[in-house]
């Protein structure tokens, strides 16, 4: 199989391309990434010498430059190249409309005109909106997206859909619950949380609190790719979930206690404009039709996941500084 992976070098890419290469040796993978704020090449610098992977610089709305990778012939695209950040598609909608929307109508095309056996568009939970205190999303449930970031998602996942239907390309999509686990980018909920925590800095909390999410180990959701990847059919959604639903302020106090650090820490501050009350994931046709569950207890996973932010400071560290440090200050005079 010759796959190729975009947005490689950001948090569920890294994990997914360092996952694939240990279990499906014979794979070659390509790995394209324009190296945004949250592309982060150090992540998969010990991949460097692996003869079937490599790496190429580039943005996947840019099709002359994506021509020659699907030219050469692929066998399956994963798309994981996205603008990701929910805050900042509030501040400002362009870059996501840009490689969200534009960027994935590029690769949907070079597929169309090249040929592959697989297109997956790695989607989100968000796009179906928000939930009342009971009830999940399942993957007949309408799209109602709320924030800039998720319309984009949901725009292209339409767009993937009517390239099935009409072009009868084999696109699948996934739409997974929020995922945790190293290589996260400190601006999302958990890895704030631990390396604010870390440093004795405050935790903003959003409104009350009470907003939940339904939280994913990161190894589990590129396992259930490898899945879809290997069983998934033509024209279906996959939703990907672990059942662990939490509510923000719950979860900030989980982790405060699992580092030693006092709940003082925690902040209420101005909550995010359009915030969806909460997202909880079916994941009955997954598990019952592909066979996939997780594989890890969300709280074995995140106190690994605590474990490697305070073994890998330097990784974090580096990235907190500079451009980061900018957008945060910029939230912070937000509340
Ligand atoms: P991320 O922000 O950590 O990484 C995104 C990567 O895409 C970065 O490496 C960035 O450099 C790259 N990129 C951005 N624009 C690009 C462009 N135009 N061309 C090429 N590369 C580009 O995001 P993530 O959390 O790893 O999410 C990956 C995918 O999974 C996204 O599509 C996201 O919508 C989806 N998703 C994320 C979660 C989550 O909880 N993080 C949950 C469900 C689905
Ligand atoms: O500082 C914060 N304080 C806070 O209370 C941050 C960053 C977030 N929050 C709240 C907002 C949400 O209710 O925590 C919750 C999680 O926020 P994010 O980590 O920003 O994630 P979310 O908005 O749920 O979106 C994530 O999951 C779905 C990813 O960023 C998306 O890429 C994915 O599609």
């Amino acid at each position: 199989m010759k796959i190729l992976v975009t947005g490689g070098a950001g948090f569920i890419g890294t994990n997914f391309i360092k996952y694939i290469i240990e279990k499906q040796p014979a794979w070659e993978v390509i790995n394209v990434d324009k190296l945004t704020y949250a592309g982060n090449l150090e992540n998969l610098a010990d991949l460097n010498d692996q003869a079937k992977y490599n790496f190429y610089r580039g943005d996947i709305s840019d099709k002359k430059f994506m021509e020659p990778f699907f030219k050469q012939g692929l066998d399956a695209v994963i798309n994981f190249a996205a603008e990701s950040h929910v805050d900042r598609s509030i501040q400002d909608a362009e870059p996501f409309i840009k490689t969200n929307i534009m960027g994935t109508h590029v690769l949907l095309e070079l597929a169309k005109s090249y040929g592959l056996n697989k297109f997956i568009q790695v989607s989100t939970d968000e796009v179906y909106g928000s939930l009342g205190a009971k009830g999940s999303f399942n993957e007949e449930s309408p799209l109602s997206p709320n924030s800039p970031y998720s319309a984009s998602k949901a725009s292209a996942d339409l767009l993937c859909r009517s390239y099935y239907t009409t072009y009868n390309l084999p696109v699948l999509i996934t739409r997974c619950s929020n995922n945790f686990g190293p290589y996260q980018f400190p601006e999302k909920l958990i890895s704030l949380i631990i390396t604010n925590a870390f440093e004795d800095k405050i935790i903003p909390i959003y409104g009350d609190g009470l907003n939940v999410r339904d939280w994913l180990y990161v190894t589990d959701h590129c396992r259930a790719l490898e899945f879809v990847l290997l069983k998934g059919l033509s024209g279906e959604v996959y939703n990907i979930g672990g059942h662990n639903e939490h509510s923000n302020l719950s979860l900030a106090k989980k982790i405060l206690n699992l580092l030693g650090k006092p709940q003082s820490l925690i902040k209420f501050v101005k909550d995010r404009p359009g915030h969806d009350r909460r997202y909880a994931i079916n994941s009955t046709k997954i598990t019952s039709e592909l066979g996939w569950q997780p594989a890890y207890t969300f709280d074995e996973a995140l106190a690994y996941t605590v474990s490697w932010y305070l073994k890998h400071q330097d990784w974090w560290k580096r990235i907190t500084s500079g451009v980061y440090q900018e957008y945060y200050n910029q939230m912070y005079n937000m509340v």
